[in-house]
């Protein structure tokens, strides 16, 4: 099959793609269709590598106000209205919800998802559903799970067992969640044993760290050491680091040296932490986004997520990460022209990076034929605009189309 007129990731000049048996063959310039070759103009308008969702929480998505709504908007509020809707969880309404949310995705042009699935629940019900669904979902969506430790491993009855056990019943990532145990001591103890798991099991790391507008709140110099010391490096990821707001900078200072040597990724989730931190603040209140214009400027990689959609952390979302980002760069004050050009890259390659899928994603020869197309010229144009994903291509399918949204003005 051959794709007319691709402006490639901003490019000035359109290509063609060829793709055959469902991967990218030939991108040039100009490709003469072969004989009955089946072509389809794609008009000028801007191809993409699909989107990735770096850090979402499956689990708990389309719960929003079941059975109580989060008043408070806090996180802690919202860690008890999900204990609530835990004790219903089963099966059947976790695979119902998941398929639902994960279509929501793929008509947003997501195809890779890494979700945060809580295991502190001694059935385990959340974890096993999801092993399930990511074979199930995978012509949609390649699915990463994360055993995520919602209320704490050393806090939780029989935490460091659960975690154990998610991962012998195949998760692919290692979380854990510093800042909600109950002491210093055991969040460090946590960590140790989170990022031990994990290197003894040869799976990535994806840490909830330092969630929190507690400038003490340090979990993160323990992650970016001991992903240094056990060699994991950038297997190993800290999602929010809300607290890195509000360290002095001078600890900052100090803290880079280790970042940069340990080479872990770092996920914001401007979104979701605008709405939840800076709550116990009178005004002024803080933007609770972790240092991101900061990391990028030391190559430091970072990417953004979405966290939540619909559920009892944040009440909103349909599975748009072109929203995540449009926030995202304000909140970051990320608005050089450079700056919005390229900041597609924080819900594509810098995810890719922190998912390690590099070697099969991208818009090249030899990969996957997956691929978005969006209603617009170029990014900044998709971001202005909200632009649609006119279609999503997977493995050279059409799993989602769109139709672009034309208005008129009358006088
Ligand atoms: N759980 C948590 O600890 N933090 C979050 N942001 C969400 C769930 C969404
Ligand atoms: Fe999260």
């Amino acid at each position: 099959m051959l794709f007319k007129n691709a402006r490639i990731e901003n490019s000035a000049a359109s290509s063609d793609i060829r793709v055959t048996d469902g991967v990218f063959t030939e991108i040039k310039s100009q490709i003469e269709p072969l004989q009955s070759e089946e072509t389809l103009d794609l008009n000028g308008n801007l191809v993409l590598p699909p989107f990735i969702e770096s850090h979402v929480h499956l689990d708990a998505c389309l719960t929003a106000g079941d059975p109580v709504w989060n008043m408070s908007g806090t996180l802690f509020e919202g860690i008890e209205c999900w204990s609530k809707r835990k004790d219903k969880l089963d099966e059947q309404d976790i695979r119902e919800r998941v398929n639902r949310c994960v279509r929501m995705y793929a008509q947003n042009g997501v195809q890779y998802i890494r979700t945060h699935v809580d295991v502190t629940d001694p059935e385990l019900t959340a974890l096993r559903a999801l092993v399930a669904l990511r074979e199930e979902l995978k012509d949609i969506a390649e699915i990463q799970i994360v055993a995520f430790p919602q209320e704490g491993i050393l806090s939780y009855p029989n935490g460091k067992q659960l975690m154990r056990d998610a991962v012998a019943l195949g998760a692919d990532c290692v979380g854990a969640i510093p800042h909600f145990e109950f002491t210093r001591e055991y969040s460090v103890e946590s960590l140790n044993f989170a990022l031990q798991l994990a290197a003894e099991n040869d799976r990535l790391v994806d840490v909830h760290c330092d969630e929190i507008d507690d400038e003490a709140s340090r979990g993160l110099e323990t992650v970016a050491a001991r992903a240094l010391e056990l060699g994991l490096f950038d297997k190993v990821t800290a999602s929010h680091t809300t607290a890195m707001h509000s360290y002095n900078n001078a600890y900052v200072v100090r803290l880079m040296r280790l970042l940069k040597m340990s080479r872990i990724n770092f996920v914001a989730n401007p979104l979701v932490n605008t709405h939840l931190q800076g709550r116990m603040d009178s005004y002024p209140k803080r933007r609770g986004v972790t240092r991101v214009k900061e990391l990028l400027e030391e190559g430091i990689n970072v990417s953004f997520g979405h966290d939540d959609i619909c559920d009892p952390w944040y009440p909103m979302g349909y599975g748009s990460l072109r929203d995540v980002v449009f926030l995202g760069l304000h909140v970051c004050q990320m608005m050089g022209y450079e700056e919005i050009m390229n900041s597609y890259r924080l819900i594509t390659d810098n995810a890719a990076k922190t998912l390690h899928i590099t070697g099969r994603y991208g818009i090249k020869p030899g990969n996957p034929a997956n691929f978005i197309v969006m209603d617009a010229e170029n990014w900044y144009d998709a971001l202005n605009r909200s632009a649609a994903v006119l279609k999503s291509v997977r493995n050279g399918k059409t799993i989602a189309e769109a139709s672009p949204a034309r208005g008129r003005v009358l006088l």
